[in-house]
């Protein structure tokens, strides 16, 4: 199975103007492949991190920053509909994190990333993560110009939601069964939840993981520094 475009193509979200349909879609799709272009010309890497509310982004971001802070040079921008606790939360862990406050909007756009690097210093930097606002619908139509998308579904979701967000795991690269630390806890089959991912979009790469106990976070580290290691091979491969 080939790459799966991030974004779409439907009529959702079109609006007619003197005669000339324009999709607002594509408007975003524009502006995410300056995103890309820009960001293979700065040797970034670009991580897109979704899913519901609460199932551990943050803390994630928190623990990973913990870990590898002193050798991936990482700069976070982290969108909620209010307030700026997540930016906080991630400043206190060293990280360099710009809140984008969406005002009621319940994903991240492109625009909103362009204006928000515009705020960072990007000199430098290896890795920019993207914490998007948590929920499994409309962040999965919009592409943010990113290298990998990485959706975490929390133990304490129910495992049949592969299937009733289908978009959001077609289009991640990346799953992460959070809080595994809960499930002697709850009834959710971990074979159950990756069965359904995978008949979504059988190239999605699985990992459990747990910030409370450390279960996988070594290894979710490591996948994060591989891909950082070979964005900077495309570099030298682009630019020499
Ligand atoms: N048991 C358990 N709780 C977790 C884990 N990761 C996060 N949490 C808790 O889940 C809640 C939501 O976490 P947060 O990182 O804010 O989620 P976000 O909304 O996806 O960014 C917080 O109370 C965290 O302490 C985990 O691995 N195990
Ligand atoms: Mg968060």
């Amino acid at each position: 199975m080939g790459k799966v475009k991030k974004s779409s193509n439907t009529a959702r979200g079109t609006v007619t103007c003197d005669n000339t349909t324009m999709h607002l879609l594509k408007a975003n799709d524009f502006v995410a492949e300056s995103i890309r272009k820009s960001m293979l010309e700065q040797n970034i890497l670009m991580v897109n991190i979704t899913s519901s509310a609460g199932s551990g982004k943050t803390t994630l971001l928190q623990e990973t920053a913990r870990r590898i802070g002193d050798k991936v040079n990482m700069k976070i921008l982290v969108g909620d509909l209010e307030t700026e606790r997540d930016a906080d939360r991630l400043r206190e862990v060293g990280v360099d994190a710009l809140q984008i406050v969406t005002g009621g909007i319940c994903h991240l756009e492109a625009q909103m990333i362009w204006q928000g690097m515009d705020n960072l210093s990007l000199e430098g930097v290896d890795l920019l993560i993207v914490e998007n606002v948590g929920n499994l619908v409309c962040p999965a139509s919009f592409d943010l110009g990113e290298d990998y998308r990485v959706t975490l579904i929390a133990t304490t979701e129910g495992d049949d939601k592969p299937k009733k967000y289908p978009r959001m795991f077609l289009t991640s690269d990346m799953m992460l069964v959070s809080k595994v630390d809960l499930l002697p806890y709850l009834p959710f089959s971990v074979d159950a939840v990756v069965a359904d991912a995978r008949d979504v979009n059988p190239d999605i790469e699985v990992l459990e993981i747990s910030s409370t106990n450390g279960t996988g976070i070594d290894q979710w580290c490591q996948w994060l520094i591989d891909k950082v290691e070979e964005k900077k091979k495309e570099y030298s491969k682009v630019f020499s």
